[in-house]
Parts: structure tokens; C-alpha cells; sequence
């Protein structure tokens, strides 16, 4: 089987012997035996009792009963694809890894985004860490790259994980709030463990609020180790960045969305892939040489740091690009296990304490979860490589397994499978020598470097956001304690940083000269050097009434489409509208059914008549303002900029002559001559975050 360029795909061959399509069936049960009805039960008489003869009866509702299983314990929330990666620069130097070796290979992929702290049920929108989870199905086996869209950690030990993760949950007496780190018992967790406060940074920054999953970075957070045929190591972080750009949705736009469509993101990806415009993300790696291990001013085993990118650069060295949605979310991206132990030759662990306890926790996991030990044997799961073992039996064991002998070493099968051979997986041979201790290196104490790092990298109004954030995350919090305890801490990040969230949440404002200043920047680190020069996948809403201008629609909706854009034209109700020369123009959705959160960008085409209807339909105005307080590209043309002014955006009409009267508000009177192409590259920035937008009610 071929992948949509045409390359050979062993995976999908491999799933497509599980497929079954609906198509030229009959119902059956699950012995194989027709079913003559499957809406009445089996019952004497009637108006009299159900049988147990009814054996069709009895299997439907005990597989029903059974059709659950427990959710993930975090990253219960997600979506998955397949997808492949390619290689275009090999890392032979480095590694013995095939897949990071060979230019000519193709290697299949399955990807699956999470949120990490709500239930399987929550929203996409919260404010959270996302997972970025890949299995590469390699020819060596399954390389599972389980990583996050922040480049750091919470804690740095993974004895403290139980803690955390019970302490950003919903509460234990009422199991409130659902996905939200904005209580309590998560932020008493903070100001006690001060080695959060770099990751709080960034979980209170935009990264937490992602417009699309592909528009997010993927980390693997811990350092590795790549390893050559020569058994030399290299320290090695791995990177995922997005080729459309690192892009976040405003705060008050994730909430509004939680409730008008939960499955924002996941929709995203979902109509992303059927539109055929594949979410592509390259592939980097930061390669620190085995002698420089101790040459920052942090520890590389800390995963609460960064390698700042001004230190060491990614290397961009491959491709990865999601081009298939799955068949059954049930049996792809809820089966779907990872574990970060899924390494092929060539790649290594290090001493981490965080990686360490993960190679323990996700292969336990997985047995509660997917019920026994034979789950690499669901097809997602599997690798294309061949397995052979001498495992044996288990809760739904599906080999066939031929032959007397399931012990190693053995005569009976002509002492097969053998062990060894080339391409065999040998460990890293590091030295290890030590006392038996319970304590935190010393290398690891400094908790406030990093996190003033990130915040002096962010621009004016990445700043005020991360404020914002802490503000709203503290005012939730019912304690002064914590609240006080928590902006203690952040006086150590950053002085300026403390008061402001103070002033918000009515603590008396820290002293200054506890935060050493060191003045250093990372400006990777800023989501406003994101490129942003693209309109592939974005969402406009063109507002329409009878008396449009329909002549407008067609131009500028058929260069936005042709940009790669998607144009929903949305009116109060359903059907068409008619426009002012009398066509028809079909509406995709009634304005009631949708909201401007769910949009990019927002276009007022003219006609006198039209316009005056939208005027005069309180949705229509709120879609403007409200797109307007959310900083998104807005266009207007002709009597359409009528409506801006009713929606109460002021200063378009009248600009000096100049009909782009504030950022992002692109209008144009008479003739449209160049109106397109700066809506398009207005809505291709994403946002315009430094609007003047206080004064719009919305
Ligand atoms: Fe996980 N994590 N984790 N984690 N994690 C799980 O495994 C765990 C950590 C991450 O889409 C669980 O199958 C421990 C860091 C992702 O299926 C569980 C520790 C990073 C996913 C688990 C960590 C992650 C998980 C729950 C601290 C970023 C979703 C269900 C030592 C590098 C994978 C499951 C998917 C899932 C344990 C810390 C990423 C319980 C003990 C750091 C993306 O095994």
C-alpha cells in the first residue's frame, strides 16, 4: 500500500487486514450466525418475559457492558493520525539508527495530541500542557518519542509525579474543576516546589493555549543519547516544529470555545487531514558532544531546563507530515500505547530522574489499561519489524505460536529465535559508580535561572498575557496563602513580574531584590518571531444578508481559497441569501449555529441593503467585535465598513484617507485593488495581539 506521494507504506498494509467495512454485510453475531432481528427481544408471548434462549440478545448487552475501559491516567484527552517521516539529512555520525541514518527512507508514523490533566470528555481549549506523542514504526522496531508542546517539566524527579498529578486533578472531595490547573491544591503544590516555577512560565504563557496542533512545537523534554556504530554517545534533545508557525488562541477565546465546540482542536486535525492539507512538522535535534556534558550552567539530566537554542542550534534533519485520519478512534488512538523505553539501536536513556521513572510507569500503565500484557499485539500497536519471543499466553493472546520450545536456550526449535546478530540492540555502556542515596543533586537546585530566562525573552504582549494568566489562575484560588505563597515565588523569577500579579489578586506587592537579575534573553523562546506567513487552514467567516454585494464574495473568497484559506459564508438563517444584483449565494451555516471564536478571521463584503440587516442583527454585531476584542484579521468593503463602526470599532472610516485604520482591519471604499492581498497577509499574522481593543464590549 502506497501513502498519498506514493511511497510504500508496511504499516498501513499491515492495519488493513483489520479493516472491515459496513459495505454487502449482514448482521451477525459474534459466532458468525445471521440475525433474523436485532430490534425485538426474545420474549413468551407478547406482553410476556424475556428469554434467556435469546442468545443474540444476551451477547449485544454484555458487549455493551463491557465497552469501556479505564482513561489514561493523565492525557486522557487526545486525537491521533497517521502520518511519515522523512529524513533529509543524515545523522550516520551519530547513530546507528536506521531511520536517522538512511535519506531514502520513509518511515510510518501514528501521532497522538493530548491535553494532560482533564478527563477524556473535556475540552480541547483548556489551559494545559499538550501532548505531542509519535511512534515511528521503524524496520528495527517501534521508536516511541512521547513528548510535550513545552520544552520542560514540571518536577524533576519522577517519585514527585503522584504528587503533581493529584494536585493539578480536579480536588478530591467533589472532583472540581474539571481540566484546569486554576484551584487550590495545584498552586499550594507550586509555591512549595519551586523547581514549577520555569514550567509555570510556560503553562501561564499562550504555548498552554494552542489555535491548532499544527501549530504547536513538540519536545522530547529529556536529554538523550544518540549512539554510533563506533559506540560513542551524543547528547541529544529532540525537537518538533511546526511549519505553519507556533500560533495560541486568546484566553477568553478558549474559554468561549470550550463551550460552543469542545472538539475544537480535534476537529482541526481532523478536517485538516480530509482537506488534504497534511499538519507538517521538521524534525530537529540539539547534539551536545559526550565531553560537554558539564559545560552549562544547568544540569542536561534536569528536565525542568532547556538548552537555549542561542547555545546549542537545532539542526532541522527530517520531515514529519500527518496525512491519514484513523478508522476507529476506539481502536487506534485510545488503544494506542507508548512508552518512552520503545527505543531502537542507536538511541539511548539517560540518567534523568523523571526519564527514568517513565521507563518504568507506561509499560504498567498500559497492563491496567488495555487489560494484559499482549497489548503490542493490537494492530496499532504493532511494529512492522517481526517479532519473535518466547512470551507466551496471556489475556488475548492472538499468535499462533508453533513449536514446543517458548524457553531460550533450546534444541527442540533448532535453538530459535536466536539472540544477537546485527542490529541487535546493546545498552550504552556508561560508567555508573555511587552510594545508595535519596537525594536531589546539587547540580539541580537552581529553580528561578531559567524561568526569568523565559520571561525576559517575551515580547509586550506575550507579557501581559503570562500576567493575565497568573491573575485569573490566583483569583481562582481560594487560599491567601497560596496566593502569597505563589507570588513569593515568582518574586524570585522576576520583581516586576511578582508585583503585577499581586496588584491582581490582592496580595500586598513583594519587596524588591530578591530576584537576581541576570539579563539574559532567548529570543527562540517568543512566539512573535513565529512565521506567519501563511493562510493554509484558516477559517474565515464571510458575513452575509439579503442585499450583499455576491460579486465581492466570489473575488475575495476565491483568492482566499486558492491561498489555501476556508470560507464559511455565514447569514441569520439557513438556505441562501440573495444578493443585491439576485443571485443566489448559499449560506454554509446559520450564524446561530457558530460564533466568531470559532473563526480566524472575519470578512463584511459590501451592498447598502445587506449591510443594514447585519447592522441591525445583534449576532452579526457581536461576531465583529467579539473577532475585533480577539485581535483577529478583519476586512471590510464598501457599506461593510458601516458595520465596523457599529460594532463599535472606531477610527475606520476616517483614518487619514487611509483605509487600514488599525491592525489588522483591512478596508477598502470603493475599488478592492489590493484589498485581497492585505486581508490575506493580515490574516496571515494570525493576530494583532497590540490592538487597541479595551474599549469594544464583547
Ligand atoms: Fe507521561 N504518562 N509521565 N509525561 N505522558 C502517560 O502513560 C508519566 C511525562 C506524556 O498519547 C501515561 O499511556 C510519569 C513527561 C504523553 O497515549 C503514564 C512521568 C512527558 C502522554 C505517564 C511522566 C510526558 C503521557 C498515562 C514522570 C513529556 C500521552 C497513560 C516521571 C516529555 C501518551 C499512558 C498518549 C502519558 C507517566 C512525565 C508525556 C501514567 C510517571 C516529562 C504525551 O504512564
Amino acid at each position: 500500500m502506497a501513502d498519498p506521494a506514493g511511497h510504500d507504506d508496511p504499516k498501513q498494509e499491515q492495519l488493513e487486514r483489520w479493516r472491515v467495512a459496513p459495505e454487502d454485510t449482514r448482521l451477525t453475531t459474534d459466532q458468525g450466525i445471521q440475525v433474523d432481528d436485532t430490534d425485538n427481544s426474545l420474549a413468551a408471548g407478547e406482553r410476556g418475559p424475556t428469554l434467556m434462549d435469546d442468545f443474540h440478545l444476551r451477547e449485544k448487552i454484555t458487549h455493551f457492558d463491557h465497552e469501556r475501559i479505564p482513561e489514561r491516567v493523565v492525557h486522557a484527552r487526545g486525537s491521533g493520525a497517521y502520518g511519515h517521516f522523512r529524513l533529509h539529512e543524515s545523522l550516520a555520525e551519530y547513530t546507528t539508527a536506521e531511520f536517522l541514518c538512511d535519506t531514502s527512507l520513509t518511515t510510518p508514523v501514528f501521532v497522538r495530541f493530548s491535553t494532560v490533566a482533564g478527563s477524556r470528555g473535556s475540552a480541547d481549549t483548556v489551559r494545559d500542557v499538550r501532548g505531542f506523542a509519535t511512534k515511528f514504526y521503524t524496520r528495527q522496531g517501534n521508536f516511541d518519542l512521547v513528548g510535550n508542546n513545552m520544552p520542560v517539566f514540571f518536577i524533576q524527579d519522577g517519585i514527585k509525579f503522584p504528587d503533581f498529578v493529584h494536585a493539578v486533578k480536579p480536588e478530591p472531595p467533589n472532583e472540581i474543576p474539571q481540566a484546569s490547573s486554576a484551584h487550590d491544591t495545584l498552586w499550594d503544590f507550586v509555591q512549595l516546589q519551586p523547581e514549577t516555577m520555569h514550567m509555570m512560565m510556560w503553562l501561564m504563557s499562550d504555548r498552554a493555549l494552542p489555535r491548532s496542533y499544527a501549530m504547536m512545537q513538540g519536545f522530547g523534554v529529556h536529554t538523550f543519547r544518540l549512539v554510533n556504530a563506533e559506540g560513542r554517545a551524543t547528547f541529544v534533545k529532540f525537537h518538533w516544529r511546526p511549519v505553519l508557525g507556533t500560533h495560541s488562541l486568546a484566553w477568553d477565546e478558549t474559554q468561549k470555545i470550550a463551550g460552543k465546540d469542545p472538539d475544537f482542536n480535534r476537529r482541526d486535525l481532523w478536517d485538516r487531514i480530509e482537506a488534504g492539507d497534511h499538519p507538517e512538522f521538521e524534525f530537529g535535534v540539539q547534539l551536545v558532544p559526550a565531553e560537554d556534558e558539564h559545560r552549562f550552567d544547568f544540569d542536561l539530566l534536569d528536565a525542568t531546563k532547556i538548552i537555549p537554542e542561542e547555545e546549542v542550534p537545532v539542526r532541522t534533519v527530517g520531515r514529519l507530515v500527518l496525512d491519514r485520519n484513523p478508522d476507529n478512534f476506539f481502536a487506534e488512538t485510545e488503544q494506542v500505547a507508548f512508552h518512552i523505553a520503545n527505543v531502537v539501536p542507536g538511541i539511548d536513556f539517560t540518567n534523568d530522574p523523571l526519564l527514568q521513572a517513565r521507563l518504568f510507569s507506561y509499560l504498567d500503565t498500559q497492563l491496567i489499561r488495555l487489560g494484559g500484557p499482549n497489548f503490542p499485539q493490537i494492530p496499532v500497536n504493532q511494529p512492522v519489524a517481526k517479532v519473535r519471543n518466547h512470551h507466551r499466553d496471556g489475556y488475548h493472546q492472538m499468535t499462533l505460536q508453533q513449536g514446543q520450545a517458548s524457553y531460550h536456550k533450546n534444541t527442540l526449535s533448532g535453538g530459535c529465535p536466536a539472540v544477537g546478530g546485527e542490529g541487535s540492540y546493546t545498552h550504552f555502556q556508561e560508567r555508573v559508580d555511587g552510594n545508595k542515596i535519596r537525594k536531589r543533586s546539587a547540580s539541580f537546585a537552581d529553580h528561578y535561572s531559567q524561568a526569568r530566562l523565559f520571561w525576559n525573552s517575551m515580547s509586550g504582549w506575550e507579557r501581559e498575557h503570562i500576567v493575565g494568566a497568573f491573575r485569573f489562575e490566583l483569583g481562582k484560588c481560594e487560599r491567601k496563602q497560596v496566593r502569597e505563597g505563589v507570588v513569593a515565588q515568582l518574586n524570585h523569577v522576576d520583581h516586576d513580574l511578582a508585583v503585577q500579579v499581586a496588584k491582581g489578586v490582592g496580595v500586598e506587592p513583594p519587596t524588591p531584590g530578591i530576584a537576581e537579575g541576570h539579563g539574559r534573553t532567548s529570543p527562540a523562546l517568543s512566539q512573535d518571531r513565529a512565521p506567519a506567513d501563511s493562510v493554509r487552514g484558516r477559517k474565515v467567516a464571510v458575513l452575509a444578508a439579503d442585499g450583499v454585494d455576491s460579486a465581492a464574495i466570489a473575488a475575495v473568497g476565491e483568492a482566499l481559497t486558492e491561498a489555501g484559506a476556508v470560507c464559511e459564508i455565514l447569514a441569520a438563517e439557513d438556505g441562501f441569501v440573495q444578493a443585491a444584483n439576485g443571485a443566489q449565494v448559499e449560506v454554509t451555516r446559520a450564524m446561530p449555529t457558530v460564533a466568531s471564536v470559532l473563526y480566524d478571521a472575519v470578512l463584511v463584503p459590501g451592498g447598502e441593503v445587506g449591510v443594514r440587516a447585519l447592522a441591525q442583527d445583534g449576532d452579526a454585531v457581536h461576531f465583529v467585535a467579539e473577532a475585533f476584542v480577539h485581535c483577529k484579521a478583519i476586512g471590510a468593503l464598501g457599506a461593510g465598513i458601516g458595520l465596523l463602526e457599529r460594532a463599535g470599532i472606531t477610527g475606520v472610516r476616517f483614518a487619514d484617507g487611509d483605509t487600514v485604520s488599525d491592525a489588522g482591519v483591512v478596508t477598502a471604499e470603493g475599488d478592492a485593488s489590493g484589498f485581497t492581498s492585505r486581508l490575506i497577509e493580515a490574516i496571515a499574522a494570525h493576530r494583532h495581539w497590540t490592538r487597541d481593543k479595551d474599549h469594544v464590549p464583547a
